[in-house]
């Protein structure tokens, strides 16, 4: 791709209105999609998905954001309004939430393309000249600047990020291309049983991401005519990409060879890759790097004292290693290795923890011994319960256990005992 200047890259993104679909339900992820919808999902010890394209659409330069929601939107909309909701109208900038309000049809959001559809008025008031539609679900870096860029280079009507991805892994779970050398599509099919292979590139597939540009005008054509096609399904994988690309230019844009080096994304769509993307997070050097002041994530936070280890009474030292520890805890007598703890958790004395998510408000008992866990929001471990050593055990007491052995724990579960 063409080098671009700053300011050729900045009037294309301020030219855009990004629409983030948060209406997700995230079924795999089970129990810990109970009461929150997916992008509202806790992440990296101070974050929720949700954080990640936002915050990719802000350092990309895009000011104008709506967050669609639908599905159990409560937590969602409660952490926009608090973190998200200082944006001035007046120069320009808005994050504002978009909730199923039934205001063209009787009925929720059906697809993606029906949720943008229902939103049509509210872009087209805004005059963008591009739109991106992004998914909220993923955990990623992306420069969508770069995105536009190809976009407009291409002479698109319609561009689909895209990533090399194993045929198995993608097997049933994406939307897959085929690309003519150039990069423009021309066969989609969404989460296909065999998808077509990569050219040059043997056992791999090219993935859809989610996310869309579209120029304004073809978009809200396309909706239109979907919107009066009998049996569709009104998704954008299903219906309007297979539609559209015998007789428009619609490229794909491969995201891992676009020239940013930093460039990273995951699906976390079960409890393993959840736990796995997490987990990343506390290597010495993580491929994400939320420590990077030119690329900050931003969110809501409490404001809470530092976190705070303590050599107990009895001797015994509080300390992590390769952990991430935020505000608010507390780690009195107890070792962690490995482990990611969110904001307002205590841990007592006499504890081993290990490979450990621990979501926001936990509090640990003394004498437990935690390995490979994922720990939900509010939970009291009671004092001295193992987790993670026998599976056999977790199950017998109503905790999940994953395919790749990670124990999830919440508070019904715990309640339940
Ligand atoms: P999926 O993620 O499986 O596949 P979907 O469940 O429709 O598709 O979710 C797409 C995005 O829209 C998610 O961010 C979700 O939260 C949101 N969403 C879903 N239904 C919604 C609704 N009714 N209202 C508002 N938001 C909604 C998609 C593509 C694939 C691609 C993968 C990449 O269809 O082609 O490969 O994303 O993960
Ligand atoms: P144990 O780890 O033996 O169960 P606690 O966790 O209750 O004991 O307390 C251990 C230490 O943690 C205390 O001595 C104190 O230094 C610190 N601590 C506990 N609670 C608080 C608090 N609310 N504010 C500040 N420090 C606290």
């Amino acid at each position: 791709m063409a080098d671009h200047n700053a300011r050729y890259i900045s009037n294309l993104t301020r030219d855009t209105y990004a629409l983030i679909l948060a209406g997700g339900k995230g079924s795999r992820l089970h129990e810990l999609t109970n009461w929150r919808a997916k992008p509202a999902l806790y992440f990296g010890g101070k974050f929720r998905i949700i954080d990640f394209p936002l915050s990719n659409c802000i350092n990309s330069g895009i000011r104008r954001v709506g967050v669609v929601t639908q599905y159990k939107s409560h937590s969602l909309i409660r952490h926009l309004v608090r973190g998200w909701g200082h944006f001035k109208k007046e120069l320009g900038e808005s994050v504002e939430v978009l909730p199923a309000s039934q205001r063209f049809s009787d009925n929720w959001y059906a697809g993606t393309a029906d949720a943008v559809f229902q939103n049509i008025d509210i872009i087209r008031d805004e005059l963008p000249k591009y739109v991106m539609i992004l998914s909220g679900d993923h955990i990623y870096r992306m420069d969508y600047g770069n995105m536009l860029a190809h976009h407009v280079e291409t002479g698109a009507k319609m561009t689909v990020s895209c990533m090399s991805v194993p045929t198995e892994e993608a097997a049933g779970a994406f939307g897959v291309m085929s690309v003519e050398e150039d990069y423009r599509i021309t066969g989609f099919e969404e989460k296909p049983a065999q998808p077509a292979p990569q050219p040059n590139r043997e056992g791999y597939c090219l993935a859809s991401m989610g996310n869309y540009v579209f120029d304004t005008e073809f978009l809200f054509e396309q909706l239109r005519r979907d919107a009066e096609t009998k049996d569709s399904q009104r998704d954008f994988g299903k219906d309007i990409i297979p539609s559209i690309i015998a007789d428009h230019n619609v490229y794909a844009y491969p995201f891992e060879n676009s020239t940013d080096e930093t460039a990273y994304w995951r699906d976390v769509g079960t409890i393993d890759s959840f736990w796995e993307a997490n987990m990343e997070m506390v290597a010495p050097v993580p491929q994400l790097n939320l420590y990077d002041q030119s690329w900050p994530i931003w969110t809501y936070q409490e404001q809470l004292p530092p976190a705070k280890f303590v050599w107990d009474e009895d001797g015994r030292r509080g300390e992590a290693t390769n952990s991430v520890v935020s505000g608010g805890c507390i780690i009195s007598g107890s070792t962690l290795r490995q482990s990611l703890v969110f904001s307002n958790v205590h841990v007592h004395s006499y504890g081993q923890i290990e490979e450990a998510v621990i979501l926001p408000d936990v509090e640990i008992m003394r004498h437990c011994r935690l390995r490979k866990v994922v720990v939900d929001r509010g939970c009291v471990i009671p004092e001295g319960m193992e987790i993670g050593i026998n599976h056999d055990f977790d199950r017998e007491r109503g905790f999940r256990v994953s395919e790749k052995g990670v124990v999830l724990v919440t508070k019904e579960m715990l309640e339940a005992l």
